[in-house]
């Protein structure tokens, strides 16, 4: 990178805020703050060594090195994050009664995670990915996730398929390089995959840095009101800064040339007060509209039409200030789609459903059991509520004297009546059974991303984004693939088989 901006400036920027703070320089031991006495040398026995067990200043800080690392993210590992503030714009109340939505003009504060999915921590930022966009609501009644993308709709319908869907998706495991045999493989065998895959290989694949992209909650929630009685809905978060994609040359450039390019661009706006925002609108579907609904409503490959559940606007998201450290406020965040707060519950949508175990089990092992006691996932602003975990490793906050068990007569916390009012009965019935979800309607809405999202420059630039991925798969493969697509559209199909014959001409 030539040129200054605020991120090459961060020593720069560091040093001048420390003029004011001169007399805390001292330098100490890491863990009991003692004075350090020397930096510079080991304490040796002699000029040229050994060195002495009595060092503990460097063993300690040996020691401490070597545990440097927690596991990376094992998807969505390369990411930036920034925080800031929601501010209700409009009144939700008669559908929802989560304190975050209480009334007009108040701010909740945020932290926001965006990352691309498949690669690893050091990873090439402008890659064709889907975006995760990941918010953090530091609510009054404890932390609210949505654990969205930038993509309104996924790859699969049941979880079973996700650990097997995301191997597809890194290494093969001799060759340890992508495999785009591994990749067409499964995709073409589970072809309810179809919709997102069109959206992934379109323009909005490569999304140009994380301010100008969309986020959806993807899933299909539960809103409950007041009364206690619910409507199921969607979270949408439209980009103020508008739509920026970027080329499929400008992405593989940058790749190279900047590979950091879209945690540079979320760094630098802020720095120079340039604040993102996202307008967030929500989707409501009654529970009689989702009983009558043609398609499974709770099907996260599809979306909801806007013209028969049109955006009703909420709120914005603002994001103004940078993480000031970025594995403590980046690394360490936590996110789940288990963190719901009382008025916002899960639909029966599976993927969710699954998710709801996966994120804070992966938690547990990359950050600890007591994870949600590091300051940036703690629910500060509702710490006074109590409850009857206790212990493990690094118990920060362990309660003090209060009782741990439950029920008991010494004033331990109780139930609140307004968590239980927002937490009301559902009907479930139906046999037991292990439903393959694989054969339901995988193409009606690819067939309208394809023939009426997409304007026919878009198409183009589809195709051939297309056949230069599949044109690494092997051909049977490919001929599955121009199959299933064909079921989309056939002129789509016919385009791409065709332009696979000519790259493989080319290619000659
Ligand atoms: Fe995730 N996903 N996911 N995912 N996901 C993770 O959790 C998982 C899915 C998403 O910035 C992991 O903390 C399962 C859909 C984002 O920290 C893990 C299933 C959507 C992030 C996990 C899905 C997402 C993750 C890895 C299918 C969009 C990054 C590290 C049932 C609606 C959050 C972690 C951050 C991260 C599991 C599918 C979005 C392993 C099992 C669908 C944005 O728990």
């Amino acid at each position: 990178m030539s040129g200054r901006d605020p991120a090459s400036d961060q020593l720069l920027t560091f040093k001048k805020n420390q003029v004011s703070h001169s007399g805390h320089n001292n330098l100490t031991t890491k863990s009991y703050g003692t004075p350090t006495v020397y930096k510079d040398a080991t304490l040796t026995v002699g000029k040229n060594g050994p060195i002495l067990l009595q060092d503990v200043n460097f063993i300690e800080e040996m020691a401490h090195f070597d545990r440097e690392r927690i596991p990376e993210r094992v998807v969505h590992a390369k990411g930036a994050g920034a925080f800031g503030y929601f501010e209700v714009t409009h009144d939700i109340t008669k559908y929802c009664s989560a304190k975050v939505f209480s009334e007009i003009g108040k701010r909740t504060p945020i932290a926001v995670r965006f990352s691309t999915v498949g690669g690893e921590s050091g990873s090439a930022d402008t890659v064709r990915d889907p975006r995760g966009f990941a918010v953090k609501f530091y609510t009054e009644d404890g932390i609210w996730d949505i654990v969205g993308n930038n993509t309104p709709i996924f790859f699969i319908r049941d979880p079973v398929l996700f650990t097997s869907f995301i191997h597809t998706q890194k290494r093969n495991p001799q060759t340890h390089l992508k495999d785009m045999d591994m990749f067409w493989d499964f995709i073409t065998l589970r072809p309810e995959t179809t919709h997102q895959t069109l959206f992934l290989m379109s323009d909005r694949g490569i999304p140009d840095g994380y301010r100008h992209m969309n986020g959806y909650g993807s899933h299909t929630f539960k809103l409950v009101n007041n009364e206690g009685s619910y409507v199921y809905c969607k979270f949408h978060y439209k980009t103020d800064q508008g739509i920026k994609n970027l080329d499929v040359a400008t992405a593989n450039e940058l790749s190279a040339s900047d590979p950091d390019y879209s945690i540079r661009d979320l760094f630098n706006a802020i720095s120079k007060g340039n604040f993102p925002s996202w307008t967030f609108y929500i989707q409501v579907m009654t529970k009689e509209q989702a009983e009558k609904s043609p398609f499974n409503p709770y099907d996260l490959t599809k979306v909801w039409s806007h013209k028969e559940y049109p955006l009703i606007p909420v709120g914005k998201l603002v994001l103004d200030r940078n993480p000031s450290n970025y594995f403590a406020e980046v690394e360490q965040i936590a996110f789940s789609p288990a963190h719901l707060v009382p008025g916002i519950e899960p639909s029966p949508d599976k993927m969710l459903q699954g998710r709801l175990f996966s994120y804070t089990d992966t938690h547990r092992h990359r950050l600890g059991t007591n994870y949600n006691q590091l300051p940036v996932n703690c629910p500060f602003r509702s710490r006074s509520i109590p409850n009857y975990e206790r212990d493990g490793p690094q118990a920060i906050d362990n309660k003090g004297s209060a009782p741990n068990y439950h029920p008991n007569s010494f004033s331990g916390p109780v139930v609140e009546e307004r968590a239980q009012r927002l937490q009301p009965a559902f009907p479930v019935s139906g046999d037991v059974y292990r439903y393959d979800s694989g054969d339901e309607d995988n193409y009606s809405q690819a067939t309208i991303f394809y023939r009426k999202t997409l304007d026919e420059a878009a198409r183009t630039r589809l195709v051939n984004n297309i056949v230069g991925s599949l044109s690494g798969a092997v051909n049977f493969i490919q001929e599955r693939a121009i199959r299933n697509f064909s079921q989309v559209d056939a002129d789509f199909a016919r385009r791409i088989a065709e332009g696979l014959k000519n790259k493989a001409k080319a290619n000659l």
